[in-house]
């Protein structure tokens, strides 16, 4: 292969808020921005006015707005219950609005209420710097003894339920708090949920079950499809964070299987994938760099980090080249699909360890200046090298 199309590569900007500015971005050495209008209520219509001043923001400093993430499916959707329509209305409008700014590529989450789930935020490494972890026990401990959910002992093994046991008898009320906070979170910028609220998602989850939600995400996709089409706007689906049902909830896109019925179901070119390294990589039975040959053809938009597993399943992130991940594999597919493409195939250098100057500062978990600064190096030049060879 002769041609040489570099990937576009992007930086996750939570805004004006974000305590890394647009300059760091662009030191960095990122081209484009990926961002999402946190403001706006989860549901409501993004205005035209709203994007064109974020645009404007990020492109006064030289960098391109080209992906949303995300643009937040609204729980009536996701349980498609009564207000469903009227949120699927709001959609279609904050798509069209979008597309008239010219930002065509959007990330979205079918994940029920929560969205990421970790049970750390600060995991010191054995260099001092610090990463995001999850740990089984941790989860049991909170699905038993403080969600309280029915039946919760029965979805862990026995020698998880002995660890939790034990843990649970010496854990300080300050600790046990700050796992609950950790857990509720979901998007940092985006508030968390209530126990109260969390449990009744629970309840109204379970009637749903997967293949209902696997049903309401196919239903929310062909209600935007015209809009989509028409518009040239591609979206792209985050796998589940972790990629395995938590807290008795179900989980739809966690594995190739899954993503492969995501694509087939409403089957367009306009549904698409964002391929998340790091979520589906905590899933023990997921082969990475197999996935995406799977669904390759589908991935607007990659997500690239690393994890490291132990034998019980938890997880911790680690270098971004240096975990369970085969990364070179993974950016030499994408390197290759890359070639096919009118458009540059987006990733960005997912989360990152809290390190040097970022362990004094206050920073949104994962995304840290320096950690991020760190794996955005170290995959443009394993992209580089790779296409130095091709
Ligand atoms: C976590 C992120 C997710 C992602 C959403 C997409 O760091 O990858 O929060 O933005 O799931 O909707």
């Amino acid at each position: 292969m002769n041609s040489n199309k570099k990937l576009e590569q992007s930086w996750r900007w939570y805004g004006p808020n974000d305590p890394v500015s647009l300059e760091d971005i662009k030191q960095a050495g990122a081209r484009a921005v990926v961002s999402a209008l946190h403001q706006v209520k989860h549901g409501e219509v993004w205005s035209e006015e709203a994007i064109l001043e974020r645009k404007q923001l990020i492109e006064s400093v030289g960098l391109v707005w080209n992906v949303v993430e995300s643009v937040p499916v609204h729980e009536a959707i996701k349980t498609r219950s009564e207000d469903c329509e009227y949120y699927l209305e709001n959609y279609r409008a904050s798509l069209r609005n979008l597309a008239k700014c010219g930002i065509k590529t959007v990330c979205y989450n079918f994940m029920p209420v929560l969205d990421w789930t970790r049970t750390d935020l600060g995991l010191t490494l054995s260099n001092g710097a610090k990463a995001l972890y999850f740990d089984w026990t941790d989860l049991a401990m909170f699905d038993c003894h403080v969600l309280q959910r029915e039946g919760a002992e029965d979805s862990y093994d026995k020698e998880i339920m002995q660890e939790v046991k034990e843990r649970y008898d010496s854990i300080s009320k300050d600790r046990l708090d700050e796992l609950t906070e950790i857990i509720l979170m979901g998007v940092p910028t985006e508030g968390g949920v209530t126990l109260e609220a969390l449990r009744e998602s629970i309840d109204i989850y379970s009637k749903i079950g997967k293949e209902g939600l696997q049903e309401n995400l196919a239903y929310f996709l062909s209600n935007i499809a015209d809009v989509c089409i028409e518009e040239g706007i591609k979206m792209t689906i985050h796998p589940d964070d972790p990629p395995f049902a938590i807290l008795g909830l179900p989980r739809i896109a966690t594995s190739k299987e899954d993503l492969l019925d995501i694509i087939q179901r409403v089957d367009s070119p306009f549904n698409g994938i964002c391929f998340c390294t790091g979520s589906l990589g905590a899933g023990k039975h997921n082969d990475v760099p197999d996935i995406l040959e799977a669904i390759g053809e589908r991935v607007y938009f990659a997500h690239l980090r690393n994890v490291h597993k132990d034998e019980k399943g938890n997880f911790y992130e680690s270098d971004h080249l240096d975990g369970d991940v085969d990364m070179v594999k993974v950016m030499e597919i994408l390197v290759d699909l890359n070639q096919k493409r009118d458009h540059a195939i987006t990733f960005r250098p997912d989360h990152g360890h809290q390190m040097l100057d970022d362990l004094h500062k206050a920073t949104n978990p994962g995304y840290s200046a320096i950690g991020r600064l760190k794996g955005l190096a170290e995959l443009r030049g394993l992209e580089l090298g790779l296409l130095s060879v091709r």
